[in-house]
């Protein structure tokens, strides 16, 4: 049976359920195979050696947890730098925000290096590797050059902008050819496939031998669409937790005489949230009747606090919430209420239960699995709607939700009014619909086909979830 190797910039310890659907999913496959995960141990040595960084392993059960150091000009370049600065803005369609600087890309490259030989004597004649995300696209590349034959496959959580937004980046030929050292690339989308697919007939020589299989450069590859799904039975039983219990309970009666809209995210810039605000501004002006009553709880926690664009960001956003709470707050009423913090995991389905409109409306996002969670949170007899922007990569499959431009403020503001006065016969058919969906295509299901398709044996993908052990600390796989 060949063992799976993870490989991700942060890691999680997956018998930790706090860690979320991702790693408890991964943990499944890892602990069957006492497998290998791999990645930045989160640490940075204040003025350690460029390439250069200490590898430290230690036992998760069967699985090995494998991680590197990196030194502070690596992290500034490779992570904040090249992944964050520059990859994360402009594969979210947002050239404007990229910092094209050119010691950016030697640091990533730097750093992708050190991460394949820091791996390679780990490896194992039969291992399949599975490299995950923006962070590590030319790992397979590095890896290749020090002579590794085994299979890899690489899964890209963010989506693919179209051919001529790509080719704006500079390094791009790099950049893609080095996709063909992968036997298996995954995206979260069809429209990101058809992106992928274009890109390489206009901005490449590569060679299209089948619908989604390509040559170039002596190497063939595989490109499809597995969209991420989240842990569903993990979630519902984290809804009848103690936590989501009283959560839903204390909202409920302390919002008795409101509708309650909710958004949860990362405060980040491709998820809409100042959009969102100036769309409910919009619902207050056009539809009078929901003052007093429809309140906005907007949860967004902290990210990459230290790239420049978030500060912006978080600027914009305080000033638009002062703005509404001012304009139409009163004594006994505040129209929106902004939390600039995580919330813990376990109270995340009592707030999307308690919460009649779900507003999940990112610019662009590979995924957005907030989308399905709310969903899956909803009491099937009386569930609340979900409002969903239709370039989340969710919205592929959740055609049942209520889809909205998060640039059209007026029509996203019809939505809400839409969401808010939906007859309860509709909203429970829209959520049976959603529900089926999510549930067939949940993490196993996604895994299993990524799996799978790399050839991976049943023997391996089959395997039964691992009963996880209580949860202490958070941390995160991305
Ligand atoms: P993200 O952009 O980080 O991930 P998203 O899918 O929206 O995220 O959320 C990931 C998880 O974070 C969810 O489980 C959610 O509940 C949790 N979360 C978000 N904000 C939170 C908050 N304020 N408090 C507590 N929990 C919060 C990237 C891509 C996505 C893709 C995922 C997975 O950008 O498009 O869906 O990877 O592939």
């Amino acid at each position: 049976m060949s063992r799976l190797v993870v490989v991700s910039n942060r890691l999680a310890d997956p018998r930790r359920p706090a860690a979320g659907g991702l790693a408890v999913a991964l943990g499944d496959t890892l602990n069957r195979t006492g497998g290998l995960w791999f990645g930045w141990s989160g640490t940075v040595v204040p003025g350690g050696a460029p390439g250069e960084g200490q590898l430290h392993e230690r036992q998760a059960g069967r699985v090995t947890l494998a991680t590197v150091d990196l030194a502070e000009e690596d992290f500034a370049s490779y992570y904040q730098g090249y992944s964050n600065s520059v990859l994360w803005p402009v594969f979210h369609y947002r050239l404007d925000l990229a910092d094209f600087r050119s010691d950016y890309v030697e640091g990533y490259r730097r750093v992708n290096r050190l991460f394949a030989r820091k791996l390679l004597p780990l490896l194992r004649d039969d291992d399949v590797i599975w490299v995950h995300d923006y962070h590590l696209i030319p790992l397979a590349a590095e890896l290749r050059a020090l002579g590794c034959r085994q299979r890899i496959g690489f899964f890209l959580h963010i989506p693919v902008p179209p051919p001529l937004i790509l080719a704006a980046l500079p390094h791009h030929e790099w950049l893609m050819r080095s996709f063909f050292a992968y036997d298996l690339v995954g995206l979260q989308s069809q429209a990101d496939v058809a992106h992928f697919g274009r890109y390489l007939q206009d901005e490449s020589e590569a060679e299209r031998l089948g619908e989604n299989r390509f040559a170039s450069h002596g190497r063939q590859l595989q490109v499809g669409a597995f969209p991420i799904g989240i842990d569903v039975q993990e979630f519902e039983r984290l809804g009848r937790g103690a936590d989501a219990v009283q959560t839903y309970e204390a909202m409920r009666q302390e919002y008795s005489r409101r509708q309650l809209l909710l958004g949860i995210d990362r405060l980040d810039y491709s998820k809409g949230i100042p959009q969102r605000v100036r769309a409910f501004r919009e619902l207050l002006e056009r539809y009078p009747e929901n003052e007093h009553s429809a309140t906005l709880i907007m949860i967004a926690s902290p990210s990459r606090d230290d790239v420049h664009a978030y500060a912006d960001l978080r600027q914009e956003l305080e000033g638009l919430c002062g703005a509404i709470n001012g304009d139409f707050g009163d004594l006994d009423w505040m129209p929106l209420r902004y939390i600039h913090r995580t919330v813990a995991r376990k109270r995340v389905p009592g707030l999307c239960r308690v919460a009649r409109v779900g507003l999940v409306t990112p610019l662009r996002d590979g995924m957005n699995l907030v989308a399905k969670e709310y969903v899956v949170a909803q009491d099937p007899q009386d569930p609340g709607v979900l409002v969903l922007s239709r370039f989340a990569g969710a919205a592929e499959q959740l055609k049942e939700a209520l889809l909205v431009n998060p640039y059209d403020t007026q029509g996203m503001a019809e939505a809400i009014q839409t969401a808010l006065r939906m007859p309860l016969p509709e909203r429970q058919q829209r959520h049976a619909r959603l529900m089926e969906r999510i549930r067939q295509q949940d993490v196993h299901w996604w895994r299993r086909s990524f799996l799978g398709a790399l050839g991976v044996q049943d023997e391996v993908l089959s395997a039964p979830p691992v009963a996880p052990r209580a949860a202490r600390s958070h941390s995160g796989t991305r």
